[in-house]
């Protein structure tokens, strides 16, 4: 049997065809897509740390690098198998800012408007990548090129395009589509789409 079809998806995904897949979703909800040269995006990390940081493209590159081979879902239902990510380890970024004991949540802001936060304590995995490259290839800014956050064992909305800003804070914020409705904690193994809190609790 072929490796595919022995894979584990997660509740309710089916697989398709490639991440290029122009016409089943379509990234950058706020703003056209915006297309940003390496060298000039920059990377701002700061926030309750003991060392804020500036990174620009040159810096990025010197960080430590893995690999990791994940499929990649989106809450609408659809997964890309098999995406091999090329990225700097989250907690690399984590060991050069320090961030202090009271830095529960992160806080994500991309150049299109987007914004989403996780739990920094979800954010130290092996797997969980600022990512720069797929499949071999420099990311594609329609992907979110140079770089963007990949957390596999989430929906692809906890993986924001465009990353330009990291904020370790004290307390949680809820993102673009978080605050839409979608759940905070978005684990793809437990089918967790919806936020369980009424939108009408106020
Ligand atoms: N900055 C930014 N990041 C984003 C989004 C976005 O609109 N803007 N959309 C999210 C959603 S809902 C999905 S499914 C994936 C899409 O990524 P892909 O086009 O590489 O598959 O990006 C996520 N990250
Ligand atoms: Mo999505």
């Amino acid at each position: 049997m072929a490796e595919s079809s022995q894979r584990k998806l997660p509740p309710g995904q089916r697989p398709i065809g490639s991440i290029l897949r122009w016409g089943i979703d379509h990234p950058g909800i706020i703003q056209e897509n915006p297309v940003i040269r390496p060298e000039n995006w920059t990377l701002t990390v700061d926030g309750e740390v003991e060392t804020a940081i500036k990174l620009g493209w040159r810096e990025f590159l010197q960080l430590p690098m893995v690999e990791v081979v994940r499929d990649f879902h989106c809450v609408e239902g659809w997964s890309v198998l098999g995406c091999r990510w090329k990225g700097v380890p989250f907690k690399a970024l984590v060991e050069r800012a320090k961030p202090r004991e009271e830095a529960k949540h992160v806080w994500f802001e991309c150049a299109d408007g987007y914004t989403t936060s996780l739990e920094l304590g979800d954010l130290i995995g092996d797997d969980i990548l600022l990512a720069y490259q797929l499949n071999g290839e420099p990311l594609l800014p329609e992907l979110g090129g140079p770089v963007r956050l990949i957390v596999p064992d989430k929906y692809a909305y906890k993986s924001p395009m465009w990353v330009t800003g990291i904020s370790f804070v004290k307390t949680k914020e809820l993102g673009y589509w978080e605050e839409r409705g979608y759940s905070d904690t978005a684990d793809v193994w437990k089918d967790d789409r919806r936020a369980k809190r009424s939108i009408l609790r106020f």
